[in-house]
This record gives C-alpha cells, sequence and structure tokens, in this order.
C-alpha cells in the first residue's frame, strides 16, 4: 500500500464551513448531512452562489452582442473565467477551451465534429472497458452511422487498464482514435493518462480524454499530458449545473466544423450561406450559461486557493480511512486497487447479497447519501460480473465522521437483512 503524506493544512471540517448546504441546521433524532456523492455532483461552496447570486441581481445580461455596459460586464466575466479555467489546465490559450454544458456535451462535440469529418468505415477507434456512458454512446452512435470499428482496451485484475494489450492493439490496428477516461467513476481508477497519449501519439491517434472524476480532483495540465481533448463537468468541481469545459488543441479544433449553428457562431451570412468565427465562439452557438460559466471560473479560484496537490492528499487520506474501516463490515466486498497511487477518492462495494438500491435507501435513513446501481457503467458492471454497486465519493469537504457515519449505516444494513 502507498504511504500517504496528509497536508497539515488541510482541515475539512473548516473547508465544510463554507459549504451553506452541509451547515443546515440538524432536525432532531436526525444526523448531520453524510454527503458521499460528489462523483454525481459536487456540492457548491458560499462564494459560487454568490457569484451566481451577484451575476444574476447586478450584471445579468447576454454577452457578445450589447454595447451597454451589463453586457460588457457579462461579457468580460464570461471571457475572464474562459482564462481561468484554460490557466486551470495549463492550455496554451483561452481560446482552446470551449464552454459546454458538461462533459457529455464535450465529447459529443468531439464526436459530431471531429470524428465525423475524419473517420471512415474501415478505421478504428480504441475506447476502454471502464468507460462511463458518456463515452461510449456517442462513439456507438456514430459507428452506427458511419461504420468504423471499436476496439476496447481490456482490464487488468487489479482494475487497471491493461497497457500490454493496448499497446498490441495500437500494433495491430492502427487506431485513428483512442478515448479513454482519465478516472473511473465507479472503481477510482487513475489512469497514466501521459502513457496512453504518448502511446496513442506514436501511432498517429488522436487522444481524447474523459476528465470528469480527474480535473476536479487532482492537477491535469494538458501541455504536460499532451492531451489532444478533454472534457470535465463544472458541477462535479464545486461550480454551477449546466457549467463544462471540452478543451482541444487550437490545430484540431480550427480544422473541425461547426458542432451547432446558430448566433455567435458565424464570421457572416448570406442567403447564399455562412462563414463561420474562429474558435472558440464556432464552438459555442446561441446564448451560453453565462452565469455558471462565471460561477465555475470563481470554483476553480477556490479550488486553486485549497490547492490541487492538498485536495488529492486528502482525498486518498479519506480512501486510506474509508477502505480501513468498510473492511470491518461483514460480507462487504470492495472494488478496485490497494494500490492508492493508482486510485482516485471513489469506492464501490457489495454488501453480501443486499440489493445496492436497499443499501443505499438504508443509508439515506441515517442520512448517509451514495449512489447506487450500474453508474452509467454497464459494460464495466458486466465485467465485474455484478448487476450493481454501491458507491461512496470524497471531496474537500468529506470528513472520517462521514465515513464512521457510512460504515454505521452498513451495520445497520446487515442487521436489517439478517446477515450479521
Ligand atoms: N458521472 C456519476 O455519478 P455529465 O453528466 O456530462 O456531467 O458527466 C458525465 C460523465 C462522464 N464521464 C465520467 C467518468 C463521469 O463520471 C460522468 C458522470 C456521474 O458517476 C453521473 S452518471
Amino acid at each position: 500500500m502507498t504511504e500517504l503524506v496528509s497536508t497539515p493544512t488541510f482541515d475539512a471540517a473548516v473547508v465544510r464551513a463554507e459549504f451553506p448546504i452541509l451547515n443546515q441546521p440538524v432536525a432532531e433524532g436526525r444526523k448531520p448531512l453524510a454527503f458521499l456523492d460528489s462523483a454525481a455532483s459536487s456540492q457548491k461552496p458560499a462564494v459560487v452562489i454568490d457569484a451566481l447570486n451577484d451575476y444574476y441581481t447586478t450584471y445579468n445580461a447576454n454577452i457578445h452582442r450589447g454595447v451597454y455596459e451589463l453586457s460588457e460586464l457579462a461579457t468580460s466575466k464570461y471571457e475572464e473565467a474562459r482564462h481561468i479555467v484554460a490557466d486551470f489546465i495549463n492550455a496554451k490559450s483561452a481560446r482552446e477551451c470551449i464552454f459546454v454544458r458538461n462533459t457529455t456535451e464535450g465529447i459529443n462535440l468531439v464526436a459530431s465534429s471531429w470524428g465525423r469529418k475524419n473517420l471512415t468505415a474501415g478505421d478504428v477507434v480504441i475506447l476502454s472497458v471502464m468507460e462511463h456512458h458518456s463515452n461510449l454512446v456517442p462513439w456507438h452512435m456514430l459507428q452506427q452511422e458511419i461504420g468504423f470499428t471499436i476496439k476496447y482496451i481490456p482490464l487488468t485484475s487489479d482494475l487497471g487498464l491493461d497497457l500490454d494489450a493496448y499497446q498490441a492493439l495500437l500494433n495491430e490496428q492502427s487506431p485513428k482514435l483512442v478515448a479513454v477516461t482519465h478516472v473511473s467513476n465507479t472503481i477510482g481508477t487513475l489512469n497514466d493518462i501521459g502513457l496512453v497519449a504518448k502511446l496513442a501519439h506514436e501511432h498517429g491517434a488522436v487522444i481524447v480524454v474523459d476528465g470528469a472524476q480527474s480535473v476536479p480532483h487532482l492537477a491535469v495540465d494538458v501541455q504536460a499530458l499532451d492531451i489532444d481533448f478533454l472534457a470535465f463537468s463544472g458541477h462535479k468541481m464545486l461550480g454551477p449545473m449546466g457549467s463544462g469545459v471540452l478543451y482541444g488543441k487550437t490545430a484540431l479544433l480550427d480544422a473541425m466544423p461547426p458542432y451547432m449553428g446558430g448566433g455567435s457562431m458565424i464570421r457572416k451570412v448570406t442567403l447564399a450561406g455562412t462563414t463561420f468565427a474562429d474558435i472558440p465562439a464556432k464552438f459555442e452557438a446561441g446564448t451560453p450559461s453565462v452565469g455558471d460559466e462565471i460561477g465555475l471560473g470563481v470554483a476553480v479560484e477556490y479550488l486553486k486557493r485549497l490547492g490541487m496537490d492538498a485536495i488529492r492528499a486528502h482525498e486518498l487520506e479519506m480512501l486510506e480511512y474509508a477502505t480501513e474501516r468498510l473492511k470491518e463490515v461483514p460480507g462487504i466486498r470492495l472494488f478496485g486497487s490497494e494500490d492508492f497511487s493508482t486510485r482516485s477518492g471513489v469506492i464501490s462495494f457489495v454488501l453480501g447479497d443486499i440489493h445496492a438500491h436497499d443499501i443505499a435507501a438504508i443509508l439515506d435513513s441515517e442520512q448517509v447519501a451514495v449512489r447506487a446501481g450500474h453508474h452509467c457503467n454497464q459494460p464495466l458492471m458486466q465485467h465485474l460480473n455484478v448487476i450493481a454497486t454501491t458507491r461512496a465519493s470524497f471531496y474537500v469537504y468529506t470528513t472520517r465522521e462521514d465515513i464512521d457515519q457510512l460504515v454505521q449505516g452498513l451495520h445497520k444494513a446487515n442487521r436489517i437483512f439478517g446477515a450479521a
């Protein structure tokens, strides 16, 4: 097991105090909320809620259109948020960051635009068995349309990507595209995405990275990792619902056709046809979620203040503690590697033959919020040979007390189902 170094400056209890939803009065007879479902969507700190409130109460206006003060202020704050996000992932230029609603939209944009332009029936695309449906279904839909072949990187017994099999696929198939998740939302595997990208490039393939579960939790540097496309969701990283980013290298984005047509993405429209704006506007048709993207910028500044390395260390500490405590629960089976250097703050488990939804309902009765089901990972469930798992996921506000409450709830589930 990897030795973990916790950061003395990181105090989750202090961080937690900055999240209004986690500080509501606790009704008599109830416990404080143990929110262990941040992989689905994170809670929001007061600074982000205040930024949304400030936008709607003081400078709400459409952007890139008005010549009046409110619109100019909204435009400059929106573009400032783009710079903040670009700096956060170390993009070469803010133009490489397209604002989208979420990871799903980012990946669909790449599939629809880059995919339709570049893939033909004889081509091969490589995905992996641990992909979220958001990084499977857009490619399946395009495959139905174009007829290319999809190959899947299998998993090792430790639930990592089988890199030998990946290397063999690259050698044998000469794929045009590799699309892989950085971190699994269900088993928490942290993939060596720098290596995956390097190998893809050595074989002339473009790499798309699903960053939904990595960008919120660890420092991601698109230049150091040499990623071609990276999609992530603002709502999983303390930002508002409806905010998100697709990063793409300038040369790739410049060569791609627009994804949607409409206002804001044009250079000139005549009755004879349309020419398109440069990036990023080319991919931002219509009125964007102005306040939400501004809120995302504020969330990123907040994460930077906490420090991404400190956040990662804290989550690994929670993972280590949770792993130890969960092992005390009779009948539990945990999924995921015990080499925590290859893990993120996500832990999935099954408990005897109790259905995951029953476990989640019992945990809810103890004010513990977890996710239960297939987690939009049906192929991974098939690989694990389970119908569903229960999943606890950690973030900046997770404390040991949350995990203790989870463990107590699981003992209760065992008692109710007569398992222990
Ligand atoms: N996973 C979970 O509970 P959206 O919905 O577009 O913001 O994110 C989609 C997505 C893509 N990739 C990964 C790895 C993800 O984890 C998610 C969202 C949530 O695990 C909801 S299913």
